[in-house]
């Protein structure tokens, strides 16, 4: 494995207006895979935000990033794509190659589930360990009417609908992901000795006890969601770009907070790490976070940026938002934060150790000059 090497790294940051009508479905991944180990979802605050093993965000089939919990969508969809020079480490130059290549996640994922192994190759995904992983810190204490009511957000169906199965799964995934949660693999874990490792207090049925000892997840986080995924798959990343596969580990983490403990229970907090496992030395990156943000109906709405937060925003065009009004809602807005950005060591201009924060926004809506950049082609026209 290869250390994390990336210079000049920024963020620009990209949002789209209209995502729904027809011409652009094309473009929208499909779904394939099993709730509870290809999906999650956060519930426990007043987002019901879903994730995707494959690194697609607050989607679910057909939007599904809803706020407040059981009215209407906020947020479409929400990805992560990365691009940057791939350069031979020991010289420094350029690939001969395709130098510049592209990555990640966004209407359809270039990403695999699973992590990459030691020597650079990815996991099997069908390894069982691959999967999304989600705990929150109550699961031993909840009731089987919470239960009901999770497994109705975690199978997708109404309340009524929910089987025994669907609770007896989701009680045994809940379970296993604090047993297991994947701590080798980069997950975050509550170090409650500060000894830097994680060494769990086990209780008497091998469950690690949050009263004892280590535990996973975040300090103070009600509902935490981990996964890896990769970019080796040559047939994902050029169905994406058109680009070949780089070799990048992304390991993201989610987490929320409970539906009193405003605002943080209207806040998805979301931590992206990318490990460059390839063989190349990677320059110039640039790292985006795009999303659909859908506030109610997708036809009214409008965009922003504020550079002075490094943040990009979406609110109503209209005082009243005919999805919104259906809840007797006036419409929320939605706003993307940075709250840090990677460091550069080397930083010029900026002082050494300085994070990387928003570097540009624009918008687009579909239809207009500027639209949906292609997807599938190789094609750095834009931008
Ligand atoms: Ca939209
Ligand atoms: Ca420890
Ligand atoms: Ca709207």
């Amino acid at each position: 494995m290869r250390a994390f090497k990336v210079f000049l790294v920024l963020i620009f940051i990209v949002a789209q207006l209209a995502a729904k009508p027809r011409f652009a479905q094309d473009k929208i991944s499909k779904l394939s895979g099993t709730p509870l180990r290809d999906f999650a979802s956060l519930t426990v605050g007043d987002w019901q935000f879903w994730v995707n093993s494959d690194g697609i965000l607050a989607y679910y089939g057909d939007g599904k990033g809803i706020f407040p919990k059981g009215t209407a969508d906020l947020l479409f969809l929400q990805g992560i794509l990365w691009g940057g020079w791939l350069k031979d480490p020991a010289t420094g130059v350029k690939i001969q190659e395709n130098p510049l290549q592209v990555g990640g996640a966004y209407y359809r994922s270039g990403l695999e589930p699973g992590w990459i192994k030691n020597g650079g190759s990815p996991v099997d995904p069908n390894d069982p360990n691959v999967k999304v992983y989600f705990i929150r810190t109550d699961w031993r204490s909840l009731s089987d009417s919470q239960l009901k009511r999770e497994a109705g957000y975690y199978f997708d169906v109404d309340t009524t609908a929910v089987t025994e199965q669907m609770i007896s799964d989701l009680r045994t995934a809940l379970a296993e992901n604090w047993k297991n949660w994947p701590v080798d693999l980069g997950a975050p874990f509550n170090d409650v000795n500060h000894n830097g490792v994680y060494d769990p207090v086990l209780d008497a049925d091998g469950y690690p006890d949050a009263q004892k000892g280590d535990y996973p997840g975040i300090y103070g986080a009600d509902q935490v969601i981990w996964f890896a995924a990769n970019d080796l798959d040559q047939n994902k990343t050029r169905n994406l770009s058109g680009s070949p596969p780089i070799g990048i580990e992304l390991q993201t983490t989610l987490w929320t907070y409970k539906g009193d403990f405003i605002p943080f229970s209207q806040t998805v907090f979301i931590r992206y790490r990318l490990v460059n496992k390839s063989a190349y030395l990677l320059d110039s990156m640039f790292v985006t976070i795009p999303g659909d943000p859908d506030v109610g109906n997708f036809a009214d709405d409008l965009v922003g940026c504020d550079t002075l937060r490094n943040m990009w925003f979406a609110y109503n065009g209209n005082v009243i938002d005919k999805e919104y009004a259906k809840f007797g809602l006036t419409p929320p807005a939605l706003g993307y934060s940075l709250l840090t950005g990677p460091v550069d060591s080397s930083a010029v201009p900026l002082q050494s150790g300085t994070p990387r924060l928003l570097h540009s926004f624009f918008a687009f809506r579909t239809g207009e000059t500027i639209a949906d950049p292609p997807m599938g082609d190789l094609d750095f026209t834009y931008g």
